[in-house]
Formats: C-alpha cells, sequence, structure tokens
C-alpha cells in the first residue's frame, strides 16, 4: 500500500484512515487484461485497410501513451459503477464499466500528451514525453487528436446501442470544452510564455482555472459517465455529486501545484516546470498574498524564467514564507471539511463512494 508521508508536522488528531488497497490494485490488473483487446478493437477488425501506416502509427500512439499511468480515472469510473450498480454486477457489465473507463483514459492521454507540449514538460510517467520522442515533435498534436477521436470510436463500438448512448457522448464532450476552456485561462494567466502579469494572480483566477482544466475532466467525469452506465439520471443526483466532485478537483490541482514544486520526480514521474512556465500556481498565489513589497520585487524579477537560478530564487522564496507548512495546513483543513460536505449528501448517492475518492488523494505524493 501507498505510504503517506509528507515533511512538516501533522495534527494531532489527523490519522489516515487505514483501507486495503488491494480491491484497486487488482481493479488495474483487470483492466490491463483487457488493454489488448481494447487495441484491436481500434486498430484490427477490417478498419482502415487501406492505409495500414496510420493504423500503425494509431497502435504506436495508444501504446505508449494510454497504459502507462495510474489509471485512477478508469479506476474511479469503475469503483463508482460498482457503488451505484450493486444489483447489476455481472462480468459483462464489469466489463463495460472498464472499456467506458479506458475510453476516459484515451482522453486524459490526449490532454497530457498536448498540455506536456504546452508547458514545454521533459517527462510524464517516468518516461519522456511524447513529443520528445525521437522524430515525433509537433506531430504529437496529431497525435493527440487521434488519441481523442480513439476515444469516441471505442465508445461507438461498444454503447452505441445502449439507451444512454447520446448521454455518454455528451459527457465527453461537454468535459472536454470545459477542459479546453481551462487550458485556455491557464494559458492567458502565463501571458503566453511572455513575462506574466503578476496583478491577475488572484485567488478569484485560480479557482476558475482548476475547476476548468482540471475538476470536471477529472472528477466530474468519470462519476457521470458511472451515473449514466448504471441508469441513474435523477438531475439532483447528479448536482450533488457535481458540487463534492468539484471540490475533490480543486483540491486534486492544488496538490499537483505543490508537488510540481516539492514532490518528488521519481514518485511524480515528471518534473516541474510551473516556476519556469510562470503558471497561476496555488504556490503562487499564495506567495503572492503573503510577499512583503521587497518579497514581491523577486517574484516580478524571477517569476517565469528559465534561468535556473531564477527558478531557485523563486523556491527560495516560497521556504521562506514557510509555503510547505501553509500547504499542510490547507490539506488537513480541506480534507475535513469534504468530509462534511460528503456526509451532507442527501440525495441517496452512496457516501462510502466519495469517501474512498478522498481517501485516495489525501496526502498523496504522486
Ligand atoms: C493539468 O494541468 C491540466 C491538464 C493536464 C489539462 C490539459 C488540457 C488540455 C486541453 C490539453 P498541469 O499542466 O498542471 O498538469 P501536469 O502537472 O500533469 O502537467
Ligand atoms: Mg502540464
Ligand atoms: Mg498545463
Ligand atoms: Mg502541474
Amino acid at each position: 500500500s501507498r505510504e503517506k508521508r509528507r515533511v512538516g508536522q501533522r495534527h494531532a488528531h489527523s490519522v489516515v484512515p487505514q483501507t486495503s488497497w488491494s480491491t484497486a490494485r487488482d481493479e488495474s490488473r483487470e483492466m490491463m487484461a483487457l488493454w489488448p483487446d481494447v487495441v484491436r478493437d481500434l486498430t484490427e477488425a477490417g478498419r482502415h485497410l487501406d492505409v495500414p501506416e496510420a493504423t500503425k502509427r494509431l497502435a504506436k500512439v495508444l501504446q505508449y501513451n494510454v497504459p502507462s499511468g495510474k489509471k485512477n480515472r478508469a479506476l474511479a469510473l469503475v469503483y463508482s459503477y460498482r457503488k451505484l450498480a450493486p444489483d447489476n454486477l455481472t462480468e459483462e457489465n464489469v466489463r463495460m464499466a472498464r472499456i467506458l473507463g479506458w475510453c476516459v483514459e484515451m482522453f486524459q492521454a490526449y490532454f497530457l500528451v498536448l498540455d506536456d507540449i504546452m508547458d514545454h514538460s521533459e517527462t510524464r510517467r517516468g518516461q519522456p514525453c511524447w513529443y520528445l520522442r525521437d522524430n515525433v515533435g509537433l506531430a504529437a498534436i496529431n497525435d493527440g487528436i487521434l488519441l481523442e477521436q480513439a476515444g469516441y470510436q471505442l465508445l461507438r463500438k461498444h454503447f452505441r446501442d445502449n439507451p444512454h448512448y447520446l448521454k455518454l457522448v455528451e459527457t465527453f464532450q461537454e468535459n472536454t470544452l470545459k477542459t479546453t476552456l481551462g487550458q485556455a485561462l491557464d494559458s492567458i494567466a502565463t501571458n503566453f510564455g511572455n513575462k506574466p502579469n503578476l496583478d491577475l494572480f488572484t485567488m478569484d483566477r485560480y479557482n476558475s482555472i482548476v475547476k476548468y482544466k482540471t475538476a470536471y475532466y477529472s472528477f466530474v467525469m468519470p462519476v457521470q459517465l458511472a451515473m449514466y452506465l448504471a441508469g441513474v439520471t435523477d438531475p439532483e443526483m447528479h448536482r450533488q455529486a457535481k458540487t463534492i466532485l468539484l471540490e475533490m478537483g480543486h483540491f486534486f490541482q492544488v496538490q499537483d501545484d505543490y508537488l510540481d514544486c516539492y514532490g518528488d520526480p521519481q514518485v511524480t514521474g515528471k518534473q516541474g516546470t510551473d516556476i519556469q512556465e510562470g503558471k497561476c500556481s496555488w504556490l503562487a498565489v499564495v506567495a503572492l498574498q503573503r510577499a512583503s513589497p521587497a518579497q514581491r520585487k523577486i517574484l516580478e524579477e524571477c517569476y517565469g524564467f528559465n534561468e535556473p537560478e531564477k527558478v531557485a530564487q523563486v523556491k527560495q522564496l516560497y521556504n521562506d514564507l514557510g509555503l510547505q507548512m501553509t500547504y499542510s495546513v490547507y490539506e488537513e483543513e480541506s480534507y475535513n471539511l469534504m468530509n462534511t460536505h460528503i456526509q451532507q449528501i442527501s440525495r441517496g448517492l452512496p457516501h462510502d463512494l466519495f469517501f474512498k475518492f478522498l481517501q485516495k488523494i489525501y496526502r498523496r505524493d504522486a
């Protein structure tokens, strides 16, 4: 099971709930067992026989970018389905949930391939970013679109006769739109690689960016999909699920921003670039809230530049401002708040589903 550790003091009363993660590990294995079938569905069975090189390319793009991650979004979908349709858990129904999980992972791969180009990242999931592989370069943009379209093709192949097929398609479309709008806000805040305007780094701005770029597709979408697959269409249930899942998604991106600076790349599988890229990250926003005029000047001069000395000065400032402790307290308080909000869910949604999600992300280091 994953170790939960962090530099700094923890409040004495906070105890990490003990759970067995073996179910998640087993489910991950089941997902992987299905992966070759998914690739076959997308690349064989008489598809595009006249352009075999293109099909080979798709197979290669899928293999490098889709199954290499933690598959948290797919696992969340399958887990949600199990909780939402406990009386319908036939082998076949669970297999369908897993396929839908792979669709989600294809969209995730699509976003990450493009995000890594935009963020000038170097590693992802412990390997070089796809666009940095030999001879890929900006062809990775098209490969990203291939991943997205493969997601829709897989969905169509297996779910076109499902009564909620249209809802499933729209769920992918709507959440992709939200994500893309969020990514636009993220780029706008960096001033597109020019010197960022730090006056715009407010907590309000931050909240909008992360709601759109991360929370919708990472947390809301997998559960919405599981709900439709389970035949749950009650709007109030969808609304209550969305509210708590947006809160978790926000928390998750704050963690991602923290780990960009303070995480171990061996564990996260990626090298941070937020300071160099001038991102409106949680650390930058909190630093600006607390900085003295002299400290603000350091940020004005050093934030958003590649020079290692400038990056080091920003990190030193974060340390001087005690941001690791600030984060630690924030994580604790958010955790407690989300636990309270889960208990307040009233519309027949299984609370343990959301508690499980929360446990999964609380004090994560990857
Ligand atoms: C996470 O931001 C957000 C995404 C990966 C969404 C990308 C959306 C697109 C439309 C391409 P991040 O850059 O902080 O993630 P990471 O730290 O994993 O690079
Ligand atoms: Mg990124
Ligand atoms: Mg990004
Ligand atoms: Mg990040």
